[in-house]
This record gives structure tokens, sequence and C-alpha cells, in this order.
């Protein structure tokens, strides 16, 4: 009796450690299956592609974005705040330095889309913290009209942004905040080494009318005659001047500049990571990378099936130095520290 009690015993013991799987796994299934409804990202890109690339997103796959726009700087600071009780999954657009920054400071997760095997290794992180989407070129832009009024010629060097004609009549944006700005200032401690960098940086605060939050500003302010140089990416210079900025005039230094791969990636911990993932999946195809141009955002592209826009071509022959994106990466808050001794 005792022994048909046990076996009793058991075999409901069994039945319901069965039950128990089946609606586990039957659970981890239906989870699995749940088709993500919503993503929020944090966005370095200008507004209007920001705004193109969402409604496109929403269109194909049915996820509701909610996208917020900031520069680089304030970026990292942000997923830096919130890194306990993340509100953002991913990361889209901005100089891959910051990315570095981040993925140091551990607030980046891995993600190797499949997508992503067409994008060069130049172009991507190897450990797979994030993906490179576009490359832009550092520059100046130019306003003709102040130009020809103070009877000088657009910066051709680094040097030449130096002359007293430009005192006063350079905008840049800062690096603390802005992406741009640091890969600007990681360029000069490359070019020059660290000692020279920063007394060029020095010298150079001295012909600052303003430095903007962002990077963007810059090349705007000097379209609009508010300043005669700005250093930006020139893409940037190229939207602004078909926009109707017809005084902009774009050159690039001839001792060579530094650039940017703006890159994507997933936030650690980020509340939507499935979502997520179908966004950079999403982000990396040919349709998306050349939607950027259907707003005036003229980057050169990094999956090669993608056509780059024709609006970049006069940029093409930049000559650019060896920029060293590891190390700028992991240099960025030791290096804006050491600028901000220097100018102030
Ligand atoms: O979207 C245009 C673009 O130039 O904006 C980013 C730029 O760095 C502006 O951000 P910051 O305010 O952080 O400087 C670039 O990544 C991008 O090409």
């Amino acid at each position: 009796m005792v022994n048909k009690k046990k076996w009793a015993a058991l075999a409901m013991a069994a039945l319901f450690s069965a039950g128990v799987l089946a609606a586990g796994c039957g659970g981890e299934k239906k989870a699995a299956e749940k088709k993500p409804e919503k993503l929020t990202l944090y966005c370095g890109l200008m507004e209007d592609h920001m705004i193109k690339t969402v409604k496109e997103f929403e269109k194909d796959t049915g996820i509701k974005v909610e996208a917020v726009r900031m520069s680089s700087g304030e970026i990292l600071g942000r997923i830096n705040a919130e890194k306990n009780a993340p509100k953002a999954s991913v990361w889209y657009g901005g100089p891959a330095d910051g990315f570095i920054q981040a993925q140091e400071y551990g607030l980046l997760d891995k993600y190797v889309s499949p997508n992503a095997a067409k994008i060069p290794d130049k172009f991507k992180d190897k450990d797979g913290y994030w993906t490179g989407i576009y490359v832009g070129y550092l520059g100046f832009s130019s306003n003709q009209k102040l130009l020809a009024e103070k009877g000088v010629e657009a910066p051709k060097t680094w040097q030449d942004l130096l002359k007293p004609e430009f005192k006063g009549q350079v905008v840049m944006a800062n690096p603390g905040s802005s992406g741009t700005a640091y890969t600007m200032l990681a360029t000069m401690v490359q070019l020059l080494g660290e000692e020279k960098g920063l007394a060029y940086m020095k010298a150079l605060n001295g012909q600052i009318k303003t430095y903007t939050k962002s990077g963007t500003a810059p090349g705007r302010m000097a379209g609009q005659g508010e300043c005669t140089v700005g250093i930006t990416f020139l893409h940037d210079a190229i939207k602004y001047r078909e926009e109707g900025m017809k005084d902009l005039v774009l050159t690039a230094p001839a001792e060579g500049t530094g650039y940017e791969i703006g890159a994507v990636a997933m936030i650690k911990g980020g509340p939507e990571q499935e979502a997520a993932k179908k966004f950079i999946d999403w982000i990396l195809t040919k349709k998306a990378q050349e939607m950027g141009s259907t707003t005036g955002s003229y980057q050169f592209l990094t999956n090669p099936e993608a056509a780059p826009p024709k609006q970049a071509a006069e940029i093409k022959d930049t000559k650019l130095i060896n920029y060293d994106l590891k190390w700028a990466g992991t240099n960025r808050a030791k290096l804006v520290e050491k600028w901000n001794a220097a100018v102030n």
C-alpha cells in the first residue's frame, strides 16, 4: 500500500514537471515569436534624416519608433546616466569615436547583424559593438561674400585659419558636446602630436567667434553670413548650399583631414532588444543607406551595394589622414579635458 502511494506520488510529480516544462516551452516560444512593437532610439544625425528613417522603418516593419536627436557627447552622457535603467535601445548615427568610448564604459551590447557581412571590415568594430553606416570628411565651409569683403581666399590649410583676417570669424562646435568637433580635435593631435596639436587648438581659440553645441551649426552660420568660416563635415555644407545658402564655398586642408565613420549600435540592457536588432538589420540595407540623400544627407555609404550620392563627388578626392579611430575613441575623455584646459 505504502509503495503504491509512493509510486502514485512520483507519477504525479513527473506529470506536473512535464506540464510545467511544456507550459514553460510554450511561453518562451510565445515570447520569442511576439512581434516587437516599439523602439526608442537616440540619434546623432540631422533631424530631417532621422525623421525620414523613422517613417520608412515604421512603414516597413510596423514597429513604432520614438527618436531623440542629440549631439554625440550628449548621447554618451545620456546613456551613461541611464545605464542602470536604460530608456533607449539604439544609438543611431554620429562618429564612431563616441561609440568606442561608450563600449569602453560598458554601455553597448554586441550585435552582429547578418547584414553586416556585406559591410567591409574597415567600417565596423571587429567585436561587433558597432557597425558603420556612412563616412564623412571634415573641412571648411566659408562664406564667399564675406571672404570677398575681406579680400581673402577661403582657407586651404589648417594654418590658414590662424591668419589675422579670420580673427573672430571662425566657428566650430565644442568637442565635449559634438562628434564633429571631437573629430577635428583628434585630427589635429594626430597630425601634429599632442603638444603641438593642443597648442594649435589654443591658438585657434583666439580666432573663434563662438563654440556651438552641434557640429552641424558652423556650416549653417557660415552659409547665413554669421561667420566667415565654419569647421564642419563637408557633406553638411553641400546640403546647406543646396537648400539655398549659395554663398557657401567648400575647401579642405592640404595637410590632410580627419573623417568620421558614422555608426549604429545597441544600447546595453535597452528595453527593446528585438526591435533594436531589427532596426540595425534594416539600417544596413542598400535601401536604408540610399535614403539619406533624399533629405540632403550626402555622406559616403558603407554598404557596397548602395549607390553613393552623386552630390558627394565634388569632395571624393579630399586628402585624408590615416585617422586612428581606435585611438581617438579610447582617448576621447582625456583629450576633451586637455582641450578644455588649453582653451580656458
Ligand atoms: O547628419 C549629418 C552629420 O554631419 O551629423 C553628425 C555630426 O557629427 C553632428 O553631430 P554633432 O552635433 O555631435 O557634431 C554626423 O555624424 C553626420 O554625418
